[in-house]
C-alpha cells in the first residue's frame, strides 16, 4: 500500500472562512473563527488521518495591509507558512468579487512555487458560482478550483478526497492521535479570546491580547483557568469589564461553557483584563505574547 503525507497552507485575505475550514475538515474545533477579520494571529496545524494518507493542514493569519507591527507579524507568519508545503489552498470568499487582498494572496501563493488550488468558499451565499469562480481565475493560475462551504460542510468530500491523493508518497509526520499541534494553553486563551470578538466592536477586538497564566488541574473533574486579558488603553478596559462587570462576566461564562465542553468536565475561569500600553507595536512584548513569525 502506497502511503501518503504532506503539508497543506491555507492561505487567504482575512474573513474568508480558512479557520471554519479547517475545522470543518477535521470535524472538530481547534481554531477560533469569528465574524471579524484578523480572528486568526497565529499559524496552526490541523492533523487529518486517513487510512493511507495523512494531510497536514496549516491555518494562517489573514493577508491584509498591516497597520501595526502585529500585522506585519501575522502576514509575514502567512508568508513563511505558504513557503515549503506541498500545495497551497488559496480560500477566497465566492460572494464577493476578488479585491487587492485576494490579489495579494494569490501573489504570495504564486511566489510560495507549490501547485495552488483556488478554493471558492461560501458558495452558499452565491446563485452564479460559476461566473464568481471565472473573476478570481483573472487573478492568478490556479491548478484546479471547488467550490465550498465550509460552513455548510459542502463540496468537502471531493476536495478531501483530491487533497490526499494529490500529497507526494511518504512516511506520516505527526503520531496517529494527533490532531492539532496548537499548545493547550494557546487553545484556552484563544477560547477567551474568541468570546471577546464576538462581543465587542470596533478597535477592541484589535486591541486584545489573551495570557493563559495557570491552568492547574484541582482534580479530576475540574481544572483551574487563571488568564490576563491585556488591552491597549484605559476606556477599552473600562468596555470590556462593563457597567458592574456584567461584560466580563458574560464573556467568561461563554468561554467557560466552550472550555467545558472541551474538557468533558467542570472548568473554574478566573479571568482579569489589564491595560498594556500599545502591545502591538512593541517587539519585546509580541515575543512574549508567542506572535514570533518563523523565519
Ligand atoms: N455563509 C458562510 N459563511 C462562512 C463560510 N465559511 C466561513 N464563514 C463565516 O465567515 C466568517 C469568517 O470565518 P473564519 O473562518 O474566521 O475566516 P478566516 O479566513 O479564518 O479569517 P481570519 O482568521 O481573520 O483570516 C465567520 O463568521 C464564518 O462563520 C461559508 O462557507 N459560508
Ligand atoms: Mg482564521
Amino acid at each position: 500500500m502506497t502511503y501518503r503525507s504532506g503539508f497543506v497552507a491555507l492561505v487567504g485575505r482575512p474573513n474568508v472562512g480558512k479557520s471554519t475550514l479547517l475545522n470543518a475538515i477535521l470535524g472538530r474545533k481547534i481554531a477560533i473563527a469569528t465574524p471579524k477579520p484578523q480572528t486568526t494571529r497565529l499559524s496552526i496545524r490541523g492533523i487529518l488521518h486517513s487510512q493511507d494518507a495523512q494531510l497536514v493542514l496549516v491555518d494562517t493569519p489573514g493577508v491584509h495591509r498591516a497597520t501595526n507591527k502585529l500585522g506585519h507579524r501575522m502576514v509575514k507568519t502567512a508568508k513563511a507558512e505558504a513557503r515549503g508545503v506541498d500545495a497551497l489552498w488559496h480560500i477566497v470568499d465566492i460572494s464577493r468579487p476578488p479585491r487587492e487582498e485576494d490579489q495579494w494572496a494569490a501573489d504570495m501563493c504564486r511566489a510560495a512555487e507549490s501547485p495552488t488550488w483556488l478554493i471558492a468558499n461560501k458558495s452558499d451565499l452565491v446563485g452564479r458560482v460559476d461566473e464568481r469562480i471565472k473573476a478570481y481565475q483573472q487573478i492568478s493560475d490556479y491548478a484546479a478550483w471547488y467550490p465550498i462551504s465550509a460552513l455548510r460542510e459542502e463540496g468537502l468530500e471531493r476536495l478531501i478526497a483530491d487533497g490526499l491523493a494529490a500529497l507526494p508518497e511518504g512516511d506520516p509526520y505527526f503520531p496517529e492521535d494527533m490532531v492539532t499541534d496548537q499548545p493547550e494553553d494557546t487553545y484556552v486563551g484563544e477560547t477567551i479570546r474568541e468570546q471577546i470578538l464576538m462581543a465587542t466592536q470596533d478597535e477592541v477586538p484589535h486591541s486584545v491580547a489573551v495570557v493563559v497564566d495557570e491552568r492547574t488541574r484541582r482534580s479530576a473533574e475540574m481544572m483551574y483557568v487563571r488568564a490576563t486579558i491585556y488591552v491597549e488603553r484605559e476606556s477599552q478596559k473600562a468596555i470590556l469589564i462593563g457597567a458592574k462587570g456584567r461584560m466580563l462576566r458574560r464573556i467568561g461564562e461563554n468561554a467557560r461553557r466552550e472550555l467545558e465542553t472541551y474538557y468533558g468536565h467542570a472548568v473554574y475561569l478566573d479571568v482579569w483584563v489589564k491595560v498594556k500600553r500599545h502591545w502591538r507595536e512593541q517587539e519585546e512584548w509580541l515575543t512574549r505574547l508567542g506572535f514570533q513569525a518563523p523565519e
